[in-house]
C-alpha cells in the first residue's frame, strides 16, 4: 500500500518542505535530500511569486479568450483548473490549444520566464555545480489531466523521464502545479523515493510509444511507494531517474501542472552522443534504444 503523506498520524517525510517561499530558498540546504530521495516537494512555494502569477494570468486570459469565442460563462476568479473543466465540457479541442502553448516547447514569454526562474537557476547551480545546463527538445509539458475513465490512458505507468527525452541522464524536472487540489481523487504522482540511486533502469516499449520500466516489480518490492497530491503553487523538484507514475483523476475537476526539464550537458554520457535529445520524426535526434541498447528491452 502506498504511504499516504496526508495522514496526520505520519510525520512529514524528509523530502517535504513547508514554510519556504520563492525568494527565500537556499537550495544547498536541500541538495542532500534531493540526492537521497530523488525529490523535494516545497508546499505553497510560489504562493506570492510574481513570475508564477504572470504565467498563470496568461493562462487565465487565454481561457477567457476561448470562453469569449464560444460564449461560455466563466468566473475568472475561480481556480484555473475549475475554469478549464468548465470550458472542456463543450470545447475540449480548444483546451488542447492551451496544452500546446505550454508544451514542447513553452511558447509564452511568461512561461519562458518561469523556466529561468532565479530559484530554479539556484537549484541547478547547487545540484549540477559547474555544469553546462541545457533544455531537452521535448522537456516541457503543460499537463492537463481531465477527469473521466476515458482519460486514464493518459496516465503514464512507472517510468523514468530520461528515456523519453534523452540529452543527459543527469537531469532535473521542475514540477509546478497550477490547479487547486479538489481532494485526493484529483490525482497526482506516485513515486518510489530513493529509486533513482539505482541509476538508469531497463525500459520496455509499450503501446502508444510509451517506455515503461521493465523490472517494475523490483522497484515495487524494494522501495516504499508514496502518493503525492499537489495544490496551487506547490513546487517539486525531481531527479529524472526517479521511478514514478501518474495517478488517475477520479474527481470531477481537471488537474493542471507544468513540467520543465533541465539537463547537465557536462555529463559524460551526454557528451558521448553529442547532447542529442529524443525528437519526433524519422532520422531526428536520438532514441533511448540507440544510446542504451543494453537497457532497451523488446516489447
Ligand atoms: O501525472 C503526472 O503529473 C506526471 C506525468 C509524468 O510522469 C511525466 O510527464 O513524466
Amino acid at each position: 500500500m502506498p504511504y499516504n503523506n496526508k495522514d496526520n498520524k505520519n510525520p512529514l517525510p524528509a523530502y517535504e518542505v513547508t514554510g519556504i517561499q520563492s525568494g527565500n530558498l537556499n537550495f544547498d540546504d536541500f541538495s542532500d535530500t534531493l540526492k537521497k530521495y530523488g525529490v523535494v516537494v516545497f508546499r505553497k512555494f510560489f504562493a506570492d511569486d510574481l513570475i508564477y502569477r504572470e504565467y498563470k494570468n496568461d493562462l487565465l486570459r487565454l481561457c477567457f479568450e476561448i470562453a469569449k469565442k464560444h460564449d461560455i460563462k466563466i468566473d475568472l476568479q475561480a481556480p484555473l483548473n475549475e475554469i478549464i473543466t468548465k470550458i472542456s465540457e463543450s470545447q475540449r479541442d480548444d483546451i488542447s490549444f492551451l496544452y500546446d502553448l505550454g508544451t514542447r516547447p513553452i511558447k509564452l514569454l511568461s512561461g519562458t520566464r518561469l523556466k529561468t526562474h532565479p530559484d530554479i537557476v539556484q537549484i541547478l547551480k547547487s545540484f549540477m555545480p559547474d555544469s553546462i545546463v541545457g533544455f531537452p527538445f521535448q522537456g516541457e509539458t503543460l499537463h492537463i489531466f481531465p477527469p473521466g475513465v476515458e482519460n486514464y490512458k493518459y496516465n503514464l505507468p512507472m517510468h523514468q523521464d530520461y528515456p523519453y527525452i534523452m540529452q543527459s541522464p543527469h537531469q532535473l524536472t521542475a514540477y509546478i502545479n497550477f490547479g487547486k487540489l479538489q481532494d485526493e481523487g484529483n490525482g497526482g504522482i506516485r513515486i518510489w523515493p530513493g529509486s533513482h540511486n539505482e541509476g538508469l533502469s531497463s525500459s520496455a516499449p509499450a503501446e502508444n510509444n510509451l517506455l515503461v520500466t521493465a523490472n517494475k516489480e523490483h522497484y515495487e518490492q524494494s522501495y516504499e511507494a508514496v502518493d503525492i497530491h499537489f495544490d496551487e503553487s506547490d513546487f517539486a523538484i525531481f531527479d529524472s531517474l526517479l521511478q514514478h507514475e501518474g495517478i488517475q483523476n477520479h474527481s470531477n475537476c481537471t488537474r493542471v501542472v507544468q513540467l520543465i526539464r533541465y539537463s547537465n550537458l557536462s555529463h559524460e554520457t551526454s557528451i558521448s552522443y553529442g547532447w542529442k535529445s529524443a525528437e519526433p520524426g524519422a532520422n531526428r535526434g536520438i532514441d533511448f534504444a540507440d544510446a542504451h541498447p543494453e537497457l532497451n528491452q523488446k516489447s
